[in-house]
């Protein structure tokens, strides 16, 4: 396994006999087994079967299969060169696809009829929405430690940490997904060029996409659209929905390396208080620890230990997360080690002892979670870590990172399996051992873990940050496209380390990180040891002020935020998304600094340094509102200026966006008391339609039906607007609720009775706005 070496098709043998009948294919004479299976939704699953590793799906978390369907959209054909499998589209095939295999190495080559686009890939740094011309490698990687700081300091590098091995394809106006269901390293090759890298012909990337794995069992699930968003929804079932997190998991994180224990939080604790800075969890990286040694809470950071803090943070709601990195200390005598030799539960090298690497205590050895009984054993511990007073947990280093030493060496399944057989899916065997900890401990509550690395499958287990980034404006860029990757991806909860985790971020960076950042589905500002800190207090109160600002915005915005989440759960959607998952217009993809949270705001920030006005690109057919200064404004391309205050915030024509009353200057969250934004342009003729839901944030119960949901749909006819509205849910009792009014309606009826319409004034991201509150008898 390289890092920038891929697989070349010269090497590859590829099927040149197939026989409908046996399923039989062959490859220079050797045999294979090749099944179609065909499954509700237009999805299929195409498998290949032969010798040694390729019997045998090694994936830890199984998928979703829908039935089995007799649509065959996909067709497994023997032409002149010998197997092809084609798609057929609205008007001919999408595409050709031969299969071949180099030894262990198996690849699909993949020829399109015309012109195809890309998108997906799982986390990378490209930069870029629209992915044709790169080649890519997936495995997950300890950036940091695998490349030099001269590549990843403002470059690109790939592998990343996290290896979700998928791709969506757009030819014409269909689209579909390919899924290499294979925990093997994985690669992919996709046709276009970048000019900057091709001194020769031959650098071009390959004409045809090239996608496939490194060994394991040829697994490819093609999932048809047509359009990103029903190919989208369809992966996310697939792979696994993200469940609805405790509502406390999508406030603002605060998070430092260098936070030690008890007087460390109580200060923060005062701090948010002191500012009124809306905040739901104070995280502790690697110091709290005693020694390096993990589930071993340094007892001098905590006197009387964690659950004194734990109380006392009670009272602002706020909650304390750890860091947890899978490396034990190898050490006789350090009771966690010591109870894993006897259970028998590391990594082995190739001499069946414990493989050790060095890590932060130094030698180190691992767990190896793909084993049943070694995630169970690791569960009790994160139970009793939990219980000892922890809100969550955060897993890191789950690459696994292994230090100077080569990872080959370690074997998984008690020195059976190869390292890459596993690699990938390493930290999702942790998260789902993490999981079922915390779930262990507190039966009745949602648990949240963040991880580093993940696979397909994390989806269903942890939120994923983007590993170490810089605090510079090429990282701020790059977070854009690198969380559009992850959402079409099927990775929904995902967000960077805001205003960045290496080097010191200056006063514009900060502010302009977090006018980007403070919607992503996950926000947490967190900062390496030794640079400025990075809170927002710790920066001159003009600064500070800002920061606030939209934190606090994003806690007036959590009923819409919270909403989208259970809209991941129910129907796949991502929170963050392209602006193609909503609009039509070509070209949208290829803009890489605008991107909506749901489909009713769309945000395109300050991504560049020093820049004082910048090109936005309105799209469809309907006016925005500008949430800085009310004014609507026609869809196309507007060049705007750079404020101090304000940051480009649109809101669609007719939205209707659930909000939390006033300004929030705490992290108190009750989803029974709403109100409503309506967002009506002048003499506006349309319609929209939103389902509000509500619940207790925390427990399970919403899915024994203590859940209540408002169901609106307005009408508007050249600005006379009826709304209507009633609750076919009341599990969770009554939602109370109101409405504003942005934009000029001539009357607004709600039900039957018309509703009185008075000035009011609102700000959201820029200066006072009026609008019209009503009141509804
Ligand atoms: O080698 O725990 O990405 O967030 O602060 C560094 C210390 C180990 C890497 C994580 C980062 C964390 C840091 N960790």
């Amino acid at each position: 396994m390289f890092f920038v070496k891929y697989p070349h098709r010269a090497n590859f043998s590829f099927a040149d006999r197939y026989d409908e009948d046996s399923g039989e294919i062959e490859l220079r004479g050797k045999r294979f087994k090749l099944a179609v299976g065909s499954h509700e939704g237009d999805l299929y699953h195409v498998q290949v079967s032969g010798p040694r590793n390729w019997q045998r799906n090694l994936c830890l978390e199984s998928l979703d299969i829908p039935k089995k369907s007799k649509r065959a959209r996909l067709k497994a054909v023997c032409d002149d060169d010998g197997l092809a499998l084609e798609l057929a589209g609205r008007s001919g095939p999408l595409f050709r696809a031969r299969f071949g295999a180099s030894g262990d190495k198996s690849m699909f080559a993949l020829e399109f009829g015309s012109t195809p686009s890309f998108y997906g890939m799982g986390e990378k740094t490209f930069g870029k929405v629209e992915l044709s011309g790169f080649r890519a490698k997936f495995w997950n990687t300890d950036v940091w430690g695998d490349f030099h700081f001269a590549q990843w300091g403002e470059h690109p590098t790939d592998p990343s940490y996290f290896s979700l091995p998928y791709l969506a394809v757009r030819v014409g106006d269909e689209c579909f997904g390919l899924l290499v269901h294979n925990p093997y390293p994985a690669y992919m090759e996709t046709p276009g060029s970048d000019e900057s890298r091709v001194f020769v012909e031959w650098q071009r990337t390959s004409p045809l996409l090239q996608i496939g794995s490194e060994g394991g069992q040829p697994n490819l699930w093609v999932i048809y659209g047509p359009t990103i968003k029903e190919v989208t929804r369809k992966l996310q079932k697939l792979i696994g929905v993200t469940p609805l997190p405790p509502a406390w998991a999508l406030g603002y994180h605060q998070s430092r390396w260098g936070y030690g224990g008890h007087d460390d939080l109580l200060a923060l604790d005062e701090q948010f208080e002191k500012h009124g800075i809306p905040c739901d969890s104070l995280w502790l990286d690697l110091d709290y620890m005693n020694g390096y040694r993990v589930f071993d809470t340094n007892p001098e950071m905590f006197p009387g230990g964690v659950d004194v803090i734990a109380r006392k943070l009670r009272a602002t709601g706020r909650r304390i997360v750890p860091i947890l990195d899978p490396g034990i200390k190898s050490e006789p005598g350090n009771p966690v080690y010591d109870a894993g030799l006897e259970h028998d539960v590391y990594c082995q090298n190739p001499e069946g002892a414990p493989f050790v690497g060095m890590v932060w205590p130094g030698e180190t050895v691992f767990p190896d979670f793909t084993l049943p009984d070694v995630r169970d054993w690791w569960s009790g511990y994160v139970a009793a870590f939990a219980n000892e007073g922890f809100g969550a947990t955060w897993i890191d280093m789950n690459d696994p990172s292994t230090g100077p030493v080569d990872p080959t060496d370690m074997l998984f399944g008690r020195g059976t399996q190869p390292h890459e057989a596993h690699h990938n899916q390493y930290s999702l065997g942790m998260q789902m051992a993490t999981t079922s900890g915390l779930l262990a401990a507190r039966p009745d509550e949602r648990p949240f873990v963040l991880s580093r690395s993940g696979f397909i499958g994390t989806s269903k287990h942890a939120a994923v940050w983007s590993g170490d980034n810089l605090s510079n404006y090429f990282y701020l860029r790059v977070s854009i496209p690198t969380a559009i990757g992850m959402s079409l991806s099927g990775q929904p909860f995902n967000g960077p380390d805001i205003g960045g985790f290496g080097h010191d971020a200056t006063d514009a960076l900060m502010v302009d990180w977090i006018k980007c950042g403070f919607l992503f589905p996950f926000c947490r500002n967190h900062s390496g040891k030794g640079t400025r800190p990075q809170e927002p207090f710790a920066f001159d109160a003009d600064i500070m002020k800002l920061i606030r600002r939209y934190i606090r915005l994003r806690y007036k915005l959590l009923p819409y935020l919270y909403n989208l989440f259970i809209d991941q759960e129910e129907l796949g959607d991502p929170v963050l998304r392209p602006m193609s998952y909503e609009f039509e217009d070509d070209g949208l993809d290829l803009i890489d600094d605008q991107f909506l949270i749901g489909p009713s705001i769309l945000q395109a920030p300050f991504v560049t340094e020093n820049l004082k006005f910048r090109e936005v690109l309105l799209p469809g057919t309907e006016p925005w509102y500008d949430a800085s200064n009310g004014e609507w404004i026609q869809p196309g391309i507007v060049n705007v200026r750079k404020l101090k205050d304000a940051t480009p915030l649109y809101i669609s024509a007719g939205a209707i966006l659930p909000m939390q009353l006033g300004t929030p200057t705490d992290n108190r969250k009750d989803f029974s008391k709403v109100r409503f934004h309506i967002f009506i342009p002048p003499a506006w003729s349309g319609e929209s339609e939103y389902r509000y839901r509500s619940d207790d944030g925390l427990s399970f119960d919403y899915r024994s039906g203590v859940r209540s949901s408002l169901a609106l749909r307005l009408v508007a006819v050249d600005g006379n607007v009826a709304v209507s509205i009633d609750q076919p849910e009341s599990g969770f009792g009554k939602i109370e609720y109101d409405f504003v009014v942005h934009g000029d309606v001539k009357s607004l009826r709600c039900n039957s009775s018309v509703a009185r319409l008075s000035r009011a004034s609102q700000t959201l991201t820029g200066k006072s706005i009026k609008v019209l509150a009503a009141t509804v008898n």
